[in-house]
């Protein structure tokens, strides 16, 4: 198949998951076209099978706000056209589905009649979408694509109470390929952050404030307490100063550090002992599933798809959303030499379901259904 992908080229979850996709399509012989406007941040090697096609936006002096939106829709409606694309699947709703619409209609004009796949992803329902702002165009644009994909259960639950939704909505969950996020040997490393043997907490995120990153430290902070343990915050965002703010006040420094952004996160969550994920939304929490993969135990919020992906009391505990006091109490259990290793291996069992081999074949044969049912005229209005 020729498959373009419309996504994000950014560290967020929702690029990560379509490059990833777009990755081991081209490596199970499928020729893939991203459309996006800059290099996905993954897609840094060359393949026969993969394409970038970058989309540019003209400003003009009238313009405020120049019209991306328009100049994606340009853009997939020449790459279809000229690379003979046999379908488009677009990644996270705004803008991507609404571009994706008007493509197939100016495709329609040319007598190319392209099946859209929309995968929705998290916020572009549950904090974006849901928005007035663009709740016409979302429930518009899930409605009019030919196939539409959710990352989770709650996601799909949540679409369909929030929005006035007539289109089936299967849930494909996220994946992990598990010869990329395993554990390593880096013993060295684990050495100089924990010098003493103390236990490592994890943390990875884009510190936007629906990750409550406050209620890592709180949970760290009251960890440290009981037991000797080191804090490592990865990743960027509008809330790492005030959180850096928050640990001077509240914690160590020399127990916490702050990484930034990282491109080799596996090797930091190769020597973790405990990954923490405190959101109020998450939709799926793919990197709770990459600590997972490298047997990292995970002590997560209830929110969103979280308690789909990690079984309480198996991969480790699914607490309520700021219920700090419980996920201390439930992260020093796991960290527990009696009970640390049994934990492990549940993170790593609960990673093997989501395999990229199990998850891959699931995308091709809803591709196959979608395209098929486009070209016998149907739709898949449920
Ligand atoms: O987590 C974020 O804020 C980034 C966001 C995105 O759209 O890139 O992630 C969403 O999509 C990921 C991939 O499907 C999911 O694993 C995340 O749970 C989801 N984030 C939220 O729902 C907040």
């Amino acid at each position: 198949m020729k498959i373009g992908i419309v996504c994000y080229p950014t560290y967020g979850g929702s690029g990560v998951v379509a490059t990833e996709l777009g990755k081991a399509l081209a490596k199970a012989g499928h020729q893939i076209h991203f459309i996006t406007y800059s290099q996905p941040t993954r897609l840094d090697f060359f393949s026969e099978n993969l394409f970038y096609h970058e989309v540019n936006v003209k400003s003009y002096p009238l313009f405020d706000y120049p019209p991306y939106e328009l100049a994606l829709a340009s853009k997939m409606v020449d790459v279809v056209e000229h690379e003979k694309i046999d379908i488009l699947h677009v990644h996270y709703a705004i803008p991507h589905a609404s571009a994706a619409f008007m493509a197939k209609q100016i495709l329609k004009t040319k007598g190319i009649s392209i099946p859209v796949i929309t995968t929705l992803h998290g916020t572009d329902i549950t904090l974006v979408g849901k928005d007035a702002t663009y709740e016409p165009v979302v429930t518009f644009s899930i409605n009019q694509s030919d196939g539409v994909t959710a990352v989770s259960d709650d996601l799909k639950k949540d679409t369909k109470d929030h929005f006035d939704i007539t289109n089936h909505i299967e849930v494909i969950p996220n994946f992990i390929d598990l010869e990329r996020f395993k554990k390593q040997k880096k013993d060295h490393f684990k050495k100089a952050i924990c010098p003493n043997d103390e236990r490592l907490i994890v943390h990875t995120s884009n510190f936007r404030k629906v990750k409550r990153v406050q209620d890592v430290i709180e949970v760290f902070n009251r960890v440290r307490k009981v037991l000797p343990a080191k804090l490592l915050l990865v990743g960027d965002g509008p809330e790492r100063y005030p959180m850096e703010e928050l640990c001077r006040k509240l914690c160590n420094h020399d127990d916490v550090r702050f990484l930034g952004k990282l491109e080799a996160v596996e090797e930091v969550l190769s020597v973790a002992d405990l990954f923490l994920m405190t959101s109020e939304k998450e939709s799926f929490g793919l990197a709770a599933l990459e600590a997972m993969a490298c047997e990292v135990p995970v002590v997560s919020s209830n929110a969103g798809g979280l308690p789909e992906l990690n079984l309480d009391g198996t991969s480790g505990f699914v607490c309520k959303v700021g219920d700090v006091e419980d996920m201390a109490k439930k992260a020093i259990h796991i960290l527990d030499e009696a009970n640390l290793g049994k934990f492990k291996e549940g993170a790593l069992n609960r990673a093997k379901d989501f395999d990229v081999s199990n998850i891959l074949p699931i995308y091709v044969n809803f591709y196959e259904q979608i395209m098929e049912n486009v070209k016998k005229g149907e739709s898949t209005i449920a």
